[in-house]
């Protein structure tokens, strides 16, 4: 009794809850996963796609076989129990259905597990270290190295009792001083590590996440292909400021690219 009072309290709360959220938080809900703007991220929503479809279909097989059952063979219409066992068709049938669809969909999901694996012939290479609170590029071939922190509205804002309303402050905490600069269709090899506590570089949009380890370097790719600024966080907790380390990756043209490295490194050297 207890219980089903709490589950209805739950209920009721949630319902409030809900019934509370700005429409504009409702018109940002998305129940899909994002396509993003990388193959590694359009292959990981295709891959999904298939297998939902897949799953969707054994599910309106299977629920439907119930109810079905449920409905013809009920007892007031004077059903009576089938008295047959060990079939083996059926048995061959149950076997070999079941994991035709298994290798049905571990074909694609091995396809795209490769895929994304595959961080060779990349055309440059990003070192990303994540320290409490910052994180720092540095562009291997390029020759740039900056540390990127949180936009200084943000900063200002988030300080207790700053007066400022978060609101009105533009990409609140998903702002930085210093862009991710990157070429589009250039594939771009990502190292991630961290100079003190466990760090993990994650925009969505690029469609992967990578754990930043003291010690060890981590792989990963990206090749942008649309022209655009993407927002990401530290996704590892990793102290009190955790949620004050946000990632923006901007993707230029090549052209606009080679004259933002031009304008850096002409920068740091004055
Ligand atoms: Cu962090």
């Amino acid at each position: 009794m207890i219980s089903k009072l709490r589950k209805y309290r739950a209920g009721y709360t949630l319902g409030w809850l809900l019934a509370a959220l700005p429409a504009t938080v409702l018109a940002d809900w998305k129940l899909n996963l994002m396509k993003g703007v990388t193959p590694f991220s359009r292959e990981i929503y295709d891959l999904h796609m298939l297998i939902l479809g897949i799953c969707t279909v054994i599910g309106i097989f299977v629920f439907g076989a119930i109810f079905y059952s449920l409905w013809a063979f009920r007892k007031s219409r004077g059903a009576v129990a089938a008295n047959w066992h060990e079939s083996t068709t059926v048995e061959i049938i149950w076997t070999i259905l079941p994991l035709a669809i298994l290798v049905g969909m571990a074909v694609p999901a091995t396809k795209a597990l490769i895929m994304m694996e595959d961080v060779a012939n990349a055309d440059m290479t990003i070192k990303v270290t994540g320290y409490q609170w910052r994180w720092h590029y540095e562009y291997i071939e390029d020759g740039i190295d900056f540390y990127s922190t949180l936009a200084e509205n943000s900063n200002e804002a988030r300080t207790l009792n700053s007066g400022i309303d978060p609101a009105t402050v533009e990409h609140y905490l998903l702002d930085v001083d210093k862009r991710v600069v990157v070429p589009v269709n250039k594939k771009i090899r990502f190292l991630t590590t961290a100079g003190d506590v466990i760090h993990a570089w994650w925009v969505p949009d690029l469609g992967w996440k990578r754990d930043a380890v003291p010690g060890f370097i981590n792989e990963s790719w990206a090749t942008v292909l649309e022209e655009g600024v993407y927002r990401g966080q530290c996704a590892e907790l990793c102290g009190k400021d955790h949620g004050f380390m946000p990632i923006v990756v901007e993707a230029v043209s090549e052209e606009a690219y080679v004259a933002w490295v031009e304008k850096t490194k002409k920068a740091a050297s004055e």
